[in-house]
């Protein structure tokens, strides 16, 4: 064999479900690793890192998670530009996932957390396929604050390639509702003024049409997504529609608000 022909067959035998194993390792143990395009597989390609996010999600499901939703990410010019990468993606959110409203975040829990400021939706009725912005907006039950904490497995949270961050489940690691849930007709969703604030400080601003120009169009995109692997949006899913701003690295005594304009406020404190 020549080291190309190694090197093939070597790849070959490195399928979804051993690298959905090996990101599950790192995040169970706290341990970054490095991508997966710097280490197991070089041309892992899109479909097959939605394969590998598949399988990890499979084996949470396998000790007794729940799926509650899904998260999508790189929404914003702010966070693709923070990221140096391209296009949105999407995760899977389960209920082990859920931090309850003003709830305490352990940082050692996590390799290197940071959070940011998103919208996020109930969704009413099941979607699929390619939708409109107002067949979307019809099928939000309603609308709430979040925030999401990122927890990327890759070494100092720094990948090189779409298909490892997908890998990786989108970075997700919990996220946050405020308590205040709206129906979303009742506000103008793509103009909500974002203030995030730490220990009294705001750290991030924006206005809401910061994710994918409005929110609403956040869900459609992901539908697009999903039906690419024949699968849709299920009623009753939660859906974060991406950060409108870049992330901050959580802290230790962090004290961490997110007010929303009509929205209310959501708050989380963390701890050691
Ligand atoms: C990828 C996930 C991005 C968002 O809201 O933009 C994301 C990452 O930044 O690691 O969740
Ligand atoms: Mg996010």
């Amino acid at each position: 064999m020549d080291s190309d022909e190694e090197g093939q067959a070597m790849h070959m035998s490195v399928d979804a479900v051993a690298m959905a194993k090996v990101l599950d390792a790192a995040r169970l143990e706290r341990r970054e690793i490095p991508p997966l395009t710097r280490s197991l597989l070089p041309e892992l390609a899109l479909p097959l890192a939605y394969s590998v996010q598949a399988e990890g999600i499979r084996m949470r499901l396998a000790r007794g998670e729940r799926v509650v939703g899904l998260k999508m990410g790189l929404t914003s010019e702010a966070k693709r530009k923070q990221m140096n990468l391209e296009s949105p993606v999407y995760g899977v959110l389960t209920d082990v996932m859920q931090v309850p409203a003003r709830g305490v975040i352990r940082v050692g829990a996590g390799i290197h957390p940071k959070i940011e400021p998103e919208i996020a939706f109930r969704i009413a009725r099941p979607l699929r396929g390619t939708i409109t912005r107002e067949e979307a907006l019809d099928a939000c039950g309603s609308v709430f604050a979040a925030m999401e904490v990122l927890d990327s497995r890759y070494i100092d949270f720094k990948y090189f390639s779409l298909p490892d961050v997908v890998a990786d489940n989108s970075s997700s690691s919990l996220f946050v509702l405020g308590a205040l849930e709206r129906p979303p007709r009742e506000l103008d969703v793509a103009r909500l003024d974002m203030h995030m604030s730490v220990n009294g400080q705001v750290v991030q601003s924006a206005r809401s049409d910061a994710i994918s120009g409005d929110p609403v169009l956040s869900v459609v995109q992901l539908c697009a997504l999903l039906a690419e692997r024949g699968e849709g949006l299920p009623a009753g899913s939660i859906v974060l529609s991406g950060a409108a701003t870049v992330a901050h690295m959580l802290k230790p005594g962090d004290h961490v608000r997110l007010t929303v304009e009509g929205l209310g406020d959501v708050e989380v404190s963390a701890t050691e």
